[in-house]
């Protein structure tokens, strides 16, 4: 390094470790500290309004101290290289002045090597305690989930063994060989027999852990053909950004469901043809609408810009800014496109449906009775101990059903069903006897999509049989109205009458 690059590579530590300081000592004037402080309900200089504002996480002392002592030790460390730094410097150009080595840099990077790998180990024996409660999961609530985890807990120990002694073989080695003139490096390039043993073993080893993986993987994943008993199939539908559940009815059976059925009134697609109808009903009407848009355009854009006459003569900036960019999408024709795409989707959809409905062999296998009584839910409820599937769907783009407590995560995919089969073990009240009253399972989406994903969950609970079968004794169907025993307040509406009730609202749209 020339001594312009090392001059510059000075200054600049030394102004990084200014602003560390500064920042440091300014601790106690934290901006963001201040503006929590304001907007506090104590605070005398704002009224009672702001009783309300609940800030996500006041910052404990405890906090506060945590962050200054992270702040101190980075300027210790960044202080400490500086100093290193220049007694090496000094001691470099004694060396070139009396001619005597006064500092050994082979020593210094000997015993370097060696104190970086004892604290480098003795920080991995600490992260396993404090973390290991994370690492050595040992409290599954599926059946599956033992083998998962005892399959965690030996490649874990497998890789920690390998790791440690090559870490020590590493380390030890810089140690104990550092350069000494007393001795001449032996020129060693190659051993056939070491290339063997070291390829050789962990091969085995690998091809162990996978062959157990792809056992428990088929275990897990074929129980349910194997399985002869009554299974449990609950469909979990995913979207941005929740999740539904939904069970068969009273005749056991979970109906069909198709994306191109998707409406305001049949959020999941169900097969059920009245509702279906006036989907179809409302899409011929939203298409004249946007015809008509089309039509129209001259006229809207007369209108917005008297509009924007208005807003202006108001001073009503917002509302100008937003008329503005309809009136240049009128003019620069993107409105009269985004119309005719509407159009042109909604049209193919329309043909999509009716050609299922022309199909005399598909429409009967489409429209059954049997999603008319499907039960959707905002809960997952399961038995303990029962056999479930899951079938997932996706309304639009990739999740990920994340059940961690359970060990089971599956990719829920658009236009591709995909399915996990497990046994819940534990209920929710034992499982709240080990974590606390708080404790709740839920269902998490475990793939990034989209600005909501951190919120996407639903919960679960595992109870008896009876119990499971006493709530969803208590929800409504999807279409048709039950007589709800305990709440009297509903009205209760037969299917024929429903059916009914829904032609007409077709007809009257046509
Ligand atoms: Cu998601």
């Amino acid at each position: 390094m020339n001594t312009k690059v090392k001059q510059i590579f000075k200054l600049t530590l030394v102004a990084v470790i200014i602003l560390f300081a500064a920042n440091l000592i300014s601790g106690s004037v934290d901006i963001q500290g201040v503006a929590e402080e304001q907007l506090s309900a104590d605070n005398p200089w704002f009224g009672t309004a702001e009783k309300e504002y609940k800030p996500g996480k006041m910052e404990t002392e405890e906090d506060v101290l945590h962050s200054r002592i992270n702040w101190a030790i980075i300027v210790f460390v960044l202080l400490m290289t500086f100093i290193l730094a220049n007694v090496f410097d000094i001691g470099k150009y004694t060396a070139r002045i009396t001619g005597r080595e006064t500092v050994n840099q082979n020593n210094v990077n000997r015993w370097l090597m060696l104190i970086f790998m004892i604290v480098g180990i003795i920080a991995v024996a600490w992260e396993y305690v404090y973390h290991g409660e994370l690492i050595l999961l040992n409290d599954s609530s599926s059946e599956h989930g033992f083998a998962y985890d005892s399959m965690f807990v030996i490649t874990l120990v497998l890789t920690t063994i390998v790791f440690i002694v090559t870490q020590f073989l590493l380390f030890w080695f810089s140690f104990k060989y550092a350069h000494s003139e007393d001795r001449k490096a032996l020129y060693y390039a190659h051993n056939n027999r070491l290339e063997v043993f070291w390829t050789i073993i962990p091969a085995i080893v690998l091809t162990l852990l996978i062959l157990r993986g792809h056992q428990t993987w088929k275990s897990i994943v074929y129980a349910r053909d194997n399985y002869k008993g009554k299974m449990h199939h609950v469909e979990i539908f995913a979207y941005q950004f929740g999740w539904k559940a939904r069970y068969a009815g009273e005749d056991g059976i979970l109906g069909n469901a198709d994306y191109k059925f998707i409406s305001g009134k049949n959020e999941l697609g169900l097969a059920y043809e009245p509702e279906v109808d006036s989907l179809l009903a409302e899409l011929k009407v939203r298409i004249q609408q946007d015809q008509t848009a089309i039509d129209t355009l001259d006229r809207t854009l007369k209108v917005l810009e008297r509009n924007y006459k208005n807003a202006e003569g108001l001073r009503d900036y917002t509302n100008m800014e937003s008329i503005r960019k309809d009136i240049s999408a009128v003019k620069n024709g993107e409105m009269k496109d985004e119309l005719e795409a509407s159009i042109k989707r909604k049209v193919k959809q329309v043909q999509r449906i009716e050609a299922i409905k022309k199909d005399k062999a598909i429409f009967a296998s489409t429209f059954t009775s049997a999603a008319m009584d499907d039960i959707i839910t905002q809960e997952i409820h399961l038995a303990k101990d029962s056999l479930v599937t899951f079938d997932f769907r996706s309304k639009d783009i990739i999740h990920s059903a994340w059940l961690p407590h359970f060990r089971v995560q599956m990719n829920v995919v658009p236009g591709m069903p995909t399915k996990f089969t497990f046994r819940p073990t534990k209920t929710t009240a034992e499982a709240k006897k080990e974590n606390g009253e708080e404790f709740e399972y839920y269902l998490y989406c475990n793939k990034i999509c989209g600005s909501s994903h951190f919120n996407m969950k639903i919960k679960v609970v595992i109870e008896s049989q009876s119990e499971v079968n006493a709530w969803l004794a208590k929800q409504q169907p999807a279409f048709i109205k039950k007589k709800m025993e305990a709440v009297p307040t509903i009205q209760t509406v037969d299917s024929t009458q429903m059916m009914q009730k829904d032609t007409t609202k077709t007809l009257a749209l046509k």
